[in-house]
Formats: structure tokens, sequence, C-alpha cells
């Protein structure tokens, strides 16, 4: 595929609620968004990074360095037919994964344009629709949450995760517990335990979470397979894997018995689908997870889950649960089963809005191929 350009945006968007985690508060984003022009056809991708290295080592500001000084000009001067080949492409640019993604995911969505067929499928998609949970930030009382709760379960989700951290953990599942026994429940540490905390944590296993996500040091397995023995509720890892040979590590030392994928996180679709497949081999479930993604990433991250192994609720959810308005038609929603249809059109099935993206961009960079003199 001729690349023609590659257009670098970064957007600032309010979210509808501030979200927040052991880590910070959000309330307003800056996403890098990516168009990659090639004859005629655009192929969309979003950066994950945070505004600031909270989550990962990368931020807005590194992706936006790494994409217009190194990965975009590798890109434009390649141009791949297939965004499998992205990988290869980028390898000599340690880590940088959520930038890498950006890019690798927009030239997945243009091949599937041009071969006129569904992303989902392109990735070796089975489902129709996914199930749908929420990632519930911590909220400035317990009667909030319970009131937040109560609004996602009438609009369908099928499972709530809480975030926690010291001092809103036990307290909080106790509420929630005792009012609704039955629902699906699991809670996100964000790193913020340490190995000293592990009686504590065992006092989790009385609220039959499906599991508790990342307790332990973000770049952690060994720790958390002594952990896990420790603990009935699995574990899920998130912050830790970094690619299929970490997933792997981490199954084979019994750091955690799910895992949550991040097409970010991983570096992308790539990367994504063999972290997926290694786990499906071993017997381990996987679900996706979320970035507060505008509709581009979202769109995205629904084509991912529609792989067989997706087969928990992930953190995918409705557009208007971030934003007032989102950058895609139509927006991403929710049926009252708790599930987002898996769009059966060419490519991620969403229409950019590109006026509305203007209007937000605070800033661009074209990269384009450098012409050879010969
Ligand atoms: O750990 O899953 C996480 C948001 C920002 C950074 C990290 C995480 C999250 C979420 C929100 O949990 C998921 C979402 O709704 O997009
Ligand atoms: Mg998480």
């Amino acid at each position: 595929m001729k690349i023609e350009a590659i257009i670098l945006r970064e957007i600032r968007i309010p979210l509808v609620r501030p979200f927040e985690t052991s880590f910070g508060v959000t309330q307003e984003r800056r996403v890098i968004l990516a168009e990659v022009q090639s004859e005629g056809l655009s192929g969309w991708g979003e950066c994950t990074a945070g505004e600031h290295p909270h989550f990962s080592e990368e931020s807005t500001d590194t992706a936006w360095a790494v994409l217009v000084n190194e990965l975009g000009p590798m890109l434009a001067a390649h141009s791949p037919e297939h965004g499998g080949e992205c990988p290869g492409i980028f390898r000599r640019v340690r880590g940088n994964r959520m930038a890498k993604a950006t890019l690798e995911n927009a030239m997945w969505d243009l091949e599937a344009q041009r071969a006129g067929v569904p992303l989902a499928g392109l990735l070796g998609g089975v489902r129709t629709s996914i199930p749908c949970g929420v990632s519930l930030g911590i909220q400035p009382s317990v009667e909030d949450l319970m009131a937040l709760i109560e609004k996602e379960l009438a609009s369908g989700y099928l499972r709530i995760k809480l975030k926690c951290k010291h001092g809103w953990d036990l307290k909080v599942f106790e509420q929630v517990r005792k009012r609704w026994p039955k629902i699906l429940l699991s809670c996100d540490a964000n790193s913020s335990y340490r190995l000293r905390d592990s009686d504590h944590l065992a006092e989790f296993d009385q609220f039959d979470l499906l599991m508790i996500e990342q307790p332990l040091w973000d770049d952690d397995f060994f720790f958390h397979s002594i952990l896990q023995k420790r603990l009935s509720t699995p574990i899920c890892l998130d912050e830790s894997i970094r690619n299929r040979r970490d997933a792997l590590a981490a199954i084979e030392m019994d750091s955690c018995r799910i895992l949550n994928i991040k097409l970010g996180r991983v570096g992308g679709f790539s990367e994504a689908i063999a972290v997926h497949n290694a786990a499906q081999e071993r017997g381990i479930p996987v679900w996706c997870g979320g970035m507060l993604e505008t509709g581009i990433g979202r769109s995205h991250n629904i084509a991912l889950s529609s792989l067989e192994n997706f087969t928990l609720p992930g953190d995918v959810s409705a557009s208007e649960r971030y934003w007032a308005d989102d950058i895609i038609e139509p927006a991403v929603v929710v049926n009252k089963h708790g599930e987002i249809a898996i769009p059966d059109i060419p490519g991620r099935g969403y229409e950019v809005r590109t006026d509305l993206i203007h209007q937000l961009a605070v800033r661009q960079e074209t990269i384009r191929a450098m012409e050879l003199v010969s």
C-alpha cells in the first residue's frame, strides 16, 4: 500500500466525568490520532498513552516525539501491504509500544478497508457481539459509587470492576456485596499494594470477586506468583504483560489465572493476537482492557474482542460513558443485554468525524516518504 501521508494530530477532549485510579485523576484526555492515507483511503489509529507516564512509561508527549521522529518516517518509507508487517518495521525502536500500536492499528484498519472486510474478520474474530463490563473509578463517597453501580446495572452491563487502593477496598466491597450478592464483580488495584499486604489482600477472597487486577508492582511476575498461592481469588495481570513472552512467563509461573489484553500496552494488533493465542492454548481466559479511548480506539477494541478467547466481559463500553460528543459516528452503544454488536461492514465499522477532530486538534504534523532522487 503506497502511503501518501501520515497525519498525526493531538486532540483535547473532556471526559463527561473525572476518572480516578490509584495513580491519579483524569478530567481531560490528550489523545494522539494517526491518519494513514493511501490510495484514496484513510486508516485511523489512536494512541492510548496517558497524559502522564503513570500507567506505563509512555505519555502523550513521549509518544508524539517517537511517532513524529522515528515511527512515522519508518512506516512512510516502507509502505507495507499488511498491518502485521509493522512490528518488523519498528523493531529497531525499543519499547514505546503505545506509540507503535497507534500506527500498526491504523494500517490494519486500512488493510481491512482495502480488502472490503470488517476489521474483526481480518483479525480472525468469530463473535458477532461482545459482552461488556464497566470500570468504575474511585468515587468521592461509597454512596456515589452505589448510585453509579445501580445505573450501570440498569443499562445492562454484565460486570462491574471497581478501582481500589488502601482505604477504598474492603469497606467498599462489603457494601457493594451486601446490596448485590450475585453480580460479577472484580477490582483493579493498578499496582497499589505490596507483598506485605498479603494478609489484607487475602481478605478480598470473602467477596467472591471474579479477579483482582494487578495488585502488585507494574513490572512484576514473581511476587504475583507468590501472592496467587495465598489467594483463592484469581489474579489478572494488566500492566505487567507487554508481549507474548510475558504472557507465557506469567502463565508458567502461575502469576495470574486471567489476562487483560490492551492493544496499546502490547504494541498493536499483531502482539495482541499473539498474547490471545498463547493464553487460549493454555486455557487462560482473556478480556479486553480499556484506556479511556475515544471512538477510534474503542472501535479497535471492539474488533479485537471478537476473537474466540475473549470470553470474559471487557472494559469496552458505550461512548456516552466517556464523551458528550464522540469522534466517530455512530457512537458506540451497548444493548440492554450488555453487548456491543460487531459492525459487519468494511474496516472498523464507524465513520470518523473529521470536522470534529479538526475542531479539537491542538497540533498536527504530516509525514511523507522522502522523495528518492536518482
Ligand atoms: O488499569 O484498566 C486500567 C483507565 C486508565 C488507565 C488504566 C486503566 C483504566 C481503566 C478504564 O480501568 C477502562 C476504560 O473504561 O477505558
Ligand atoms: Mg487495569
